[in-house]
């Protein structure tokens, strides 16, 4: 990976660079939820990769559609307009600047909460003709996406022998869920060309704290997930389905059974990559730690207690790229 310096990207110099991938990686496990044994291909995807995807999915692909297009409105709209949306207090629109400390992307967002109000003013103030739209088609869509996530993690209990089969489910469900919704747009880059066929990062490396993440893109590709030797594997898009990684939170409740998903998005020279990104997680004051039925005798948690709104905390004071959960493994002398 190398710096770009070029003058021509002015402020944006401190993005980061990557050799675009030559190959797909086809091996992704698929679950498919109609299925009557998705609940074994889950927990198998969980434990090889921290990464599946999901088809038969139930959600309807017109949902998909209309957010893409009014998501894809918002983001072409003159800078001073979507500005009024921000900056991201981490909630509202930004762009470049990822998090409160120094990481950067060739990338604009707008992040939304998910409760009570899915949509805050801030955020709706970019929408001055017409919010009810834009709200009615984030509703639509996260309203969907969050009842297939609780059968998702419905299965998965069920698929690791945990009872209640709601015991990770229940966190999101809960009206308390300190969940979020994100929109991404990474425009393309074609200046980039001269850059002896270099792409620019749009979303640099790292894990989702929250229990899981369910990511829907278009039909542009840029999204890698890194295996536990360190390899860099490029995810086909298909903007039919949806990938699910799990994050740092399902990492301790399963004590390191499944491991979070490291992941980056390379931004593409000619092509424009939309996501929409589904974050689940606990309420603030959740004790996260590992599910008891999951500790085999003998053994004990491989982390030291904490509460998701800690987890948090320290997760906004740390850079992208950085291991959170060290912090919190029991080896750690912090
Ligand atoms: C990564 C996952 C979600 O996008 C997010 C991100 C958050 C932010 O963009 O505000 C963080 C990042 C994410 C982890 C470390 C901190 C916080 C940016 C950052 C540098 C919304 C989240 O919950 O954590």
């Amino acid at each position: 990976m190398v710096v770009l310096s070029r003058p021509a990207l002015g402020q944006f110099s401190l993005i980061k660079t990557c050799k675009p991938p030559a190959t797909f990686f086809h091996g992704i496990p698929v679950v498919d939820l109609s299925d009557p044994d998705a609940k074994t291909s889950i927990v198998k995807a969980c434990e090889d990769f921290g990464f599946f995807k999901v088809v038969n999915h139930g959600v309807p692909m017109e949902f998909m559609a209309k957010l893409e297009a009014e998501a894809l409105n918002f983001f072409n709209l003159p800078q001073s307009e979507k500005d009024r949306a921000g900056p991201p207090d981490p909630f509202g629109y930004g762009s470049k600047r990822i998090g409160p400390n120094g990481d950067v992307g060739w990338i604009e967002y707008l992040l939304l909460k998910t409760t009570p109000d899915i949509i805050s003013n801030k955020s709706l103030s970019a929408f001055p003709e017409n919010p009810e739209i834009f709200r009615s088609a984030v509703e639509k869509y996260v309203t969907a996406v969050k009842k297939m996530s609780f059968e998702l993690l419905e299965l998965m209990a069920d698929g690791l022998g945990i009872e209640p089969r709601n015991a990770l489910s229940k966190l999101l469900r809960d009206e308390k869920s300190d969940s979020c919704f994100r929109l991404n747009h990474y425009p393309p880059c074609p200046e980039l060309g001269a850059l002896s066929g270099r792409n620019l990062i749009g979303f640099g490396e790292h894990t989702d704290p929250q229990i899981i993440s369910v990511l829907r893109s278009n039909n542009t590709s840029g999204f890698q997930i890194s295996l536990r030797d360190g390899t860099w594997l490029s995810v086909p898009p298909d903007q039919n389905s949806f990938f699910i990684n799990v994050g740092d939170s399902l990492q301790v409740m399963t004590n390191g059974r499944f491991k979070s998903l490291k992941h980056r998005v390379l931004a593409d020279p000619r092509k424009t990559r939309l996501s929409m990104i589904y974050f689940g997680g606990p309420p603030l004051n959740e004790k996260i730690a590992p599910l008891p039925c999951l500790v085999a005798q003998g053994e004990e948690s491989l982390y030291k207690e904490f509460t998701w709104w800690e987890y948090k905390t320290s997760a906004y004071k740390s850079r992208l790229a950085d291991n959170r959960l060290g912090l919190f493994e029991k080896s750690s002398s912090h």
